[in-house]
């Protein structure tokens, strides 16, 4: 058995190996079963089960390079990020974050809840299945974690250790190439566009100038606006669910960024899953039944956030000139003109990009899915050159059944 003092790439053997060794998780005896379950873009997560007391743990290991492409040359530290917040998040909004029980920054690794009771959301949604609980949830998860963190309720010397400490210039970069720059100008050719649609993504996306200047000014706001400390990946993949509960996992993405970024990915992504069900549900009612259900879960995403974010700002800002009035509305507005830019850049760069999505890619026919991309790079566009108007729900469902009325379903 290894001594895990000098890191390696484990295997399943070595991880239920560290969990009993190591960790000293198991019982001498124990009869593990160890599988490797990552399907994400970055790292690899082991499961490890005592088949006879049912107890386990998961172990998440970061490797220097990403598991979607060796390109991606990415420092191990991003393990210790996702640890610290982790730990933060749980104080913040607890209840809606895995436990941690440990973090080694030797073998990079870290310990944490096994939540196999849960599914992950994007796949649930596609299996059609409803969390009437989720846009409850996950608002309270941002209100808190974002609000909390800002200049507006924080000391501010204990804000900028915490900018410090969680610089993450590698996970960054890998934002600001495939969110910001290559759906717009497929610089480093890492772009993948499915045929039917090739001269559509040309003209509406690297053929579009203003839409490339607006991009690059959002760019500019994850660069310089270290406003909260985000999630930075908060897309339907990493979030698990359960009808009675939410639990957001891999942060590694996390920084001090736009609260903006975090809230339009969320809806950019329960957008994804109502493109799908628009788009290939054949029976009239159940298709109405399931996107009315993401409907609300869209709006309520976004309209208890906005509640939530205000009720808590009244109670928890410290920051005396934060309390002028008419200061709250301002410094919210601009989060709400973020949310609505990154909802559009999530909305691009998961239909052309390096990292697709199922909800989109995977859809079989080609019909449909030339209607799906074509809806959701049109609603794009309209989010992100109205950043400055689209304020509520309603405003998204408002574009989103333009889009879809602009690209019908095929007959
Ligand atoms: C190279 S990583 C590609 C994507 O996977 C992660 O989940 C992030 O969304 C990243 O952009
Ligand atoms: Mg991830």
């Amino acid at each position: 058995m290894a001594g895990f003092d000098k890191y390696f790439l484990m295997k399943a053997q070595d991880a239920a190996d560290y969990a009993t060794g190591k960790l000293k998780f198991f019982e001498a005896g124990a009869d593990l079963e160890t599988k490797e379950i990552g399907d994400g873009n970055l790292n690899y997560i082991f499961r490890v089960v005592d088949r006879k007391s049912g107890k386990s743990v998961v172990i998440k290991q970061a490797g220097s390079t990403a598991r979607i492409s060796e390109d991606f040359v990415l420092s191990l530290d991003r393990n210790r990020i996702e640890n610290d917040i982790l730990k933060l998040e749980g104080e913040l909004a607890p209840g809606f974050v895995p436990k941690v029980y440990a973090y080694d920054p030797i073998m990079n690794c870290c310990a944490m809840e096994d939540l196999s009771d849960h599914l992950i959301m994007r796949g649930a949604l596609l299996q059609r299945k409803k969390y009437p609980l989720f846009a409850d949830h996950i608002s309270t998860f941002m209100a808190n974690t974002l609000l909390l963190t800002c200049d507006a309720v924080m000391d501010h010397k204990k804000k900028k250790a915490l900018v410090g400490s969680f610089i993450n210039p590698d996970l960054c970069e890998i934002t600001e190439d495939l969110v910001y720059t290559e759906p717009f100008n497929d610089l480093k050719k890492r772009n993948d566009l499915f045929a039917p649609n090739k001269d559509f993504f040309e003209k509406e996306l690297y053929g579009d100038d203003a839409l490339r200047l607006e991009a690059a000014k959002l760019k500019f706001d994850f660069f310089q606006n270290a406003q909260c400390l985000i999630h930075g990946d908060l897309h339907t993949g990493s979030v698990f669910v359960r009808p009675d509960s939410t639990k957001v996992i891999d942060p590694e993405f996390a920084y001090y960024g736009p609260a903006g970024y975090d809230v339009g990915n969320v809806l950019a992504n329960l957008v994804f899953a109502w493109i799908n069900a628009d788009t290939t549900i054949a029976e009239p009612a159940a298709q109405a039944d399931y996107t009315s259900w993401l409907e609300e879960t869209i709006a309520q995403s976004l309209d208890l956030f906005k509640q939530k974010w205000r009720a808590l700002w009244d109670k928890a800002v410290t920051e005396p000139t934060a309390k002028y009035p008419g200061f709250a509305e301002w410094y919210f507005d601009g989060i709400l003109r973020d949310t609505a830019g990154v909802t559009g850049l999530e909305l691009c760069r998961r239909t052309v990009g390096l990292a697709k999505v199922k909800d989109i890619a995977g859809i079989e026919n080609p019909a449909q899915r030339t209607r799906a991309e074509r809806v959701a790079i049109s609603l794009a566009k309209r989010c992100i050159f109205e950043r400055d108007l689209i304020r509520s729900g309603e405003d998204y469902l408002r574009l989103l059944a333009w889009a879809a009325a602009k690209h019908p379903r095929a007959k």
